[in-house]
């Protein structure tokens, strides 16, 4: 059958519809059914599977890229120990969670901790492996979680290949509280983990972020120029004043470095661009401003060396497709500018 980019996907067509093996792509997605440590909602262990069926309702035309599908995307199969993995964590951290900071004097629910933090810890190596040979083949790896601890392990094999690079975070939520509720590797201490234990990140730039605590506000404050927080307020608020998104936009890109991986916190969208993900916030950002600023970025002669996606949680009672529908639209913009980024395809001048 040859393969046709304007027609409707094949029912048994990999991620976009494409028949492109895994072999022949330059962008391979690692779906991380993973989401041990979420506390308030729940379902994006779910996020990649939901996405990969949305992904086929994606024109593959793209308006500003035309063809970012020619250099070829494939998703890597889910991985079944990663699936055995979060039900036994989760289990386990349910209990943590419901005792509420109370397992000092409790062997059995230290016990459970412990499990939970060494089994994110086994995930974060499955994830680090399984880009390190991505990127032994020249490949660009991309994480779609599952929630946002899932990205780590992507980080440290990057990390090995690039001395130096920045990170842009899109998320409602800080990410930097330390350990949260006891679990090492929570989604919510992403980027803790990442500042104290990857120094090769040296810029780590946060949009949108509406929701976090004192503690994560001084430890950003402790990173001095390291970190630069661009909170929803302040964008909006500048907003409100005039200033165009254009030229907030260039302020933010401006302190990132050569090479950046992106972080995409679903949830860093104004929630009705994501209405079942697990911890949803008022404000946020548009989709579009969001892909703006991931297109002024590559268009400033950045290069996006890696990206996630996290904390897409489709309906759990199957009535909407709309977070996967968003999330795979969303995974298509990244991967174009991404490779644009890495001129694996060209940018189409209209
Ligand atoms: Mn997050």
């Amino acid at each position: 059958m040859s393969f046709d980019p304007n027609a409707a996907a094949a029912v048994d067509s990999g991620v976009f519809g494409l028949l492109c093996s895994e072999k022949e792509s330059t962008l391979v997605y690692i779906p991380v059914p993973w989401e041990a440590t979420t506390s308030y909602g729940g379902g994006t262990a779910n996020g990649p599977r939901a996405i990969l069926e949305a992904s086929h309702q994606v024109d593959l035309f793209d308006y500003e890229v035309f063809r970012p599908y020619e250099p070829g995307l494939y998703m890597l199969e889910e991985s079944s120990e990663i699936r055995q993995w979060n039900e036994e964590a989760k289990a386990h951290a349910r209990l943590v969670i419901e005792a509420a900071g109370n397992i000092d004097d409790n062997p059995e629910l230290r016990a459970a901790l412990h499990r939970v933090n060494a089994l994110g810890e086994r995930l974060n190596d499955s994830v680090r492996e399984t880009t390190q040979g991505l990127l032994a083949q020249g490949k660009i790896a991309a994480v779609v979680g599952g929630d946002h601890s899932t990205p780590f392990g992507a980080l440290q094999a990057v990390a090995e290949r690039y001395p130096s690079f920045g990170v842009l975070h899109f998320d409602a939520h800080s990410d930097t509280r330390q350990a949260f509720e006891g679990f090492v590797w929570s989604h919510a201490s992403i980027f803790h983990n990442v500042l104290e234990r990857i120094p090769q990140v040296t810029q780590l730039v946060q949009v949108g972020i509406r929701d976090f605590c004192e503690e994560e506000w001084e430890y950003c404050r402790s990173q001095g120029k390291r970190v630069k927080v661009f909170f929803d307020a302040d964008l909006s608020q500048s907003g409100f004043d005039g200033t165009p998104w254009t030229k907030s936009v260039d302020y933010m890109i401006s302190s990132l470095p050569k090479d950046v991986w992106v972080s995409f916190d679903i949830d860093g969208l104004d929630p009705r661009f994501c209405p079942h993900t697990g911890t949803p916030v008022p404000g946020g950002l548009d989709f579009n401003q969001a892909i703006f600023v991931i297109s002024s970025l590559v268009r400033s002669g950045r290069r996006i060396i890696g990206f996630d996606l996290n904390e897409v949680a489709p309906d759990p009672r199957g009535e909407s497709e709309w977070d996967a529908n968003v999330g795979a639209r969303l995974l298509y913009k990244l991967s174009a500018w991404t490779l644009v980024s890495q001129g694996k395809v060209k940018l189409h001048k209209r």
